[in-house]
């Protein structure tokens, strides 16, 4: 059951009149995993009431330019932060649903023409315990759509607030029991490894990156790893996924996996190798086995995989049903997102593009679109220093000034205490920019030329502390 929050449910009961009372509707969500996934959940939500709706999916710098020509705008997973006194200006009326730190207060959250929803204006923690589509399906929970409960998981897991403590907590975790209630999702305590339904486990097991060990990009020392501990990788010719493991199988593999870890990591670390491989995992049941919807990480790698290329359509298409061309294309599209990646990882690593700091490791990425430079971030640092924070650089793009900066580090520091998230904003601040996110994947946004400075304070900032 979901706990319920007297002054938030109120304030759903405001946005719901609002949402009857309104026959033209338009919907701006953002462009991740998580504000996708929220404007499919909105969007079936208004179909089911026939309401007449166009969606948008934009990035946080585009609001500012944003003017009101509907009735009714709503913005999922974005809005909270963002001054909205112009565009609030116009007879129209505004919703917002988002989980973000807002700039407004709660007094200034409902007027004659705002209504805000923000888990934080309840002692709620949005970073953690719900998403922008979280926020979305209590909505849609308010006309009764309990099955579309799913989604806000799938949210919560595209935006990572399970990623800390291994499972769901606060109202996730009141929005997965739902889901589980209705038989659209299997909850179960696994190994952690990426790749659960489509990854050949000697394959999954080579992109273990958080910290370097010998099968860590050696997919030869993965199947002698799997050999030794008697766990075949085929079955006949197929080869076996992490979800075709026995119990026992997995329980082997875990103890290993602790075993190598806790010697390879430095002794401060040790207490939190346990956490690293496993936790919490959400099957979707009404997904096919194999599929890549399937799993709800796979799930949300495949949302973002459209988004990053501008195909949110595509994700949207899949998120309100479509298993027939929505899929295909679905599938195309990640496909050529690996191929992208792939090439572009060959491009730093060929030229030895990563280059050490005292505390940090960076590279110029300026070959790559800035919407996958955190990507990319992520998967070569498997090929550096995993006890560094690696730090990537690209223009911005689309005739804009400016750097993108994205950070990655192993979640093994993150458990140690340091929230990069919040360590980049600062330094991005003092350089003139903006930035921010989470404590294992955030970053920034920086005028040009300042890269140099930037680096010389975030070095300075983790003295001591890495
Ligand atoms: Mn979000």
């Amino acid at each position: 059951m979901l706990k319920s929050h007297n002054s938030m449910n109120l304030l759903f009961k405001r946005a719901q009149e609002l949402v009857n009372k309104s026959e033209d509707i338009k919907i701006y969500t953002h462009i991740d995993c998580d504000g996708v996934t929220a404007g499919a959940i909105l969007s079936s939500m208004l179909d089911r009431l026939e309401k007449d709706h166009e969606i948008e999916f934009i990035s946080l710098d585009k609001i500012e330019d944003l003017e009101s020509e509907n009735e009714l705008t709503i913005f999922t997973d974005l809005g909270s932060g963002q001054d909205m006194n112009k565009f609030c200006t116009s007879s129209s009326k505004t919703l917002i649903l988002d989980h973000h730190p807002p700039v407004r207060k709660i007094e200034q959250s409902v007027n004659g023409k705002l209504v805000e929803l923000n888990p934080h204006f309840h002692n709620i923690d949005g970073s953690y315990e719900i998403s922008g589509g979280g926020m979305t399906y209590l909505l849609a929970r308010t006309f009764g759509y309990h099955d579309l409960s799913w989604m806000g998981v799938l949210s919560a897991v595209g935006d990572m607030q399970n990623s800390f403590s291994g499972k769901m907590v606060g109202l996730n975790n009141g929005i997965l029991s739902e889901s589980i209630q209705n038989n659209l999702v299997e909850s179960k305590y696994d190994l952690a490894i990426y790749g659960r339904q489509t990854r050949p486990i000697f394959v999954a097991l080579s992109y273990f990156g958080d910290v370097n060990l010998p099968i860590t990009n050696n997919k030869t020392e993965c199947l002698l790893l799997l050999n030794k501990l008697d766990i075949p990788s085929k079955n006949g010719r197929k080869h076996r996924s992490l979800c075709d493991l026995s119990i026992e199988e997995k329980s082997r593999l875990f103890s290993e996996l602790v075993r190598m870890l806790s010697r390879e990591v430095p002794s401060r670390y040790v207490k939190y190798v346990p956490k690293l491989i496993s936790g919490d995992s959400y099957e979707f049941l009404m997904e096919e086995k194999y599929s890549p919807l399937r799993d709800a990480s796979e799930f949300s790698t495949a949302v973002n995989a459209c988004g990053r290329h501008s195909h949110h359509k595509v994700a949207l298409n899949v998120l309100k049903g479509d298993r027939g061309a929505g899929l295909d294309a679905m599938e195309h599209l990640a496909l050529e997102h690996r191929r992208y990646l792939a090439k572009k990882m060959e491009w730093i690593r060929g030229d030895d593009r990563i280059i050490p700091l005292n505390n940090l490791q960076y590279f110029e990425g300026s070959e790559i679109k800035s919407e996958v430079i955190g990507t990319i971030a992520g998967m070569i640092l498997s090929y550096g220093d995993w006890k560094k924070p690696i730090i990537g650089f690209t223009p911005i793009g689309d005739n804009k000034e400016g750097i993108k900066v994205s950070l990655r580090c192993s979640r093994l520091l993150a458990y140690d205490g340091i929230h990069f998230g919040n360590l980049i904003r600062k330094v991005a601040e003092k350089v003139g920019g903006s930035g921010g996110g989470h404590s294992v994947a955030c970053g920034a946004y920086i005028p040009e030329g300042s890269t140099s400075k930037f680096l010389t304070l975030l070095d300075e900032s983790l003295k001591g502390l890495i």
